[in-house]
């Protein structure tokens, strides 16, 4: 409990007690649950404002707390780069290779809902585990809603980012994974021969409100990368 913030400890343990009960059971109410942990109210509803956000649970107005039905919402799998590595005890950073306004093409006017030719931010980096790249990554966000990203550091969170300069919080995202085999360019920002095998995922992610505010296409390296999911089977 010592060194990460006593909210996200809290958090944990309450995703302990959460998996342990049926969708819709009632959680303590803040008093008990404050009592119980010795945590404050205030870290309490951090707490429970991540868990929300994470689909695992939901509120009826002033009755009460509940478990969510599906624990394995979207929003939960939705995650960065950062917290992919993070979660792999790996240690991940981010070098900019290119940032740049552009006009969206057609393609890329329509998964946005957007006019052709409007403007966006292209942000090309290159993703790096413990140091060794891992990833080859282009984002591309509508300018109008972050209109000075491409002054902003970028070589952190881009997610976090989004949520602490703009107040944009994503929540869901269509993902399509295909096998590739690496391009020249791509290949030497990875550091791998060229035609290596690599995975590419493309996403679109939308916020709260449902707006669409990124297309990534992210280029993974096929020797260092897998995706593990928890899937289950619908009764
Ligand atoms: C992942 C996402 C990418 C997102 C980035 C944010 C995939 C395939 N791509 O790379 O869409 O922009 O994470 O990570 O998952 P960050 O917050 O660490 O910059």
């Amino acid at each position: 409990m010592n060194d990460i913030p006593k909210h996200l400890f809290l958090r944990r343990e309450l995703e302990k007690d959460i998996a342990q009960l049926p969708p819709h059971a009632q959680l303590p109410t803040e008093r008990e649950l404050t009592a119980r942990f010795e945590v404050s109210r205030m870290t309490l509803r951090q707490a429970l404002g991540g868990l929300l956000d994470d689909g695992l649970i939901y509120r009826v107005g002033r009755t009460g707390t509940f478990v969510a039905e599906s624990r394995i919402s979207k929003d939960r799998s939705l995650t960065s780069f950062t917290e992919d590595m993070r979660t792999r005890g790996m240690v991940p950073s981010s070098s900019l290779i290119d940032a740049a306004a552009e006009p969206a093409d057609d393609a890329q006017a329509r998964d946005f809902g957007l006019e052709p030719n409007t403007p966006l931010a292209r942000i090309e980096r290159l993703r790096l585990a413990d140091g060794i790249p891992m990833c080859h990554e282009v984002v591309r966000v509508p300018l109008r809603l972050m209109p000075d990203i491409l002054t902003a550091d970028l070589t952190g969170s881009l997610y976090d980012l989004f949520g602490r300069h703009f107040r944009i919080r994503v929540a869901s995202s269509i993902q399509r994974t295909r096998a590739i085999s690496l391009d020249r360019p791509i290949a030497r920002w990875l550091m791998v021969p060229a035609k290596s095998p690599a995975l590419q995922v493309r996403r679109i992610t939308s916020d709260t409100t449902s707006q669409v505010v990124e297309i990534a296409t992210s280029t993974y390296r096929a020797d260092r990368y897998d995706f593990t999911h928890l899937i289950r089977r619908q009764s």
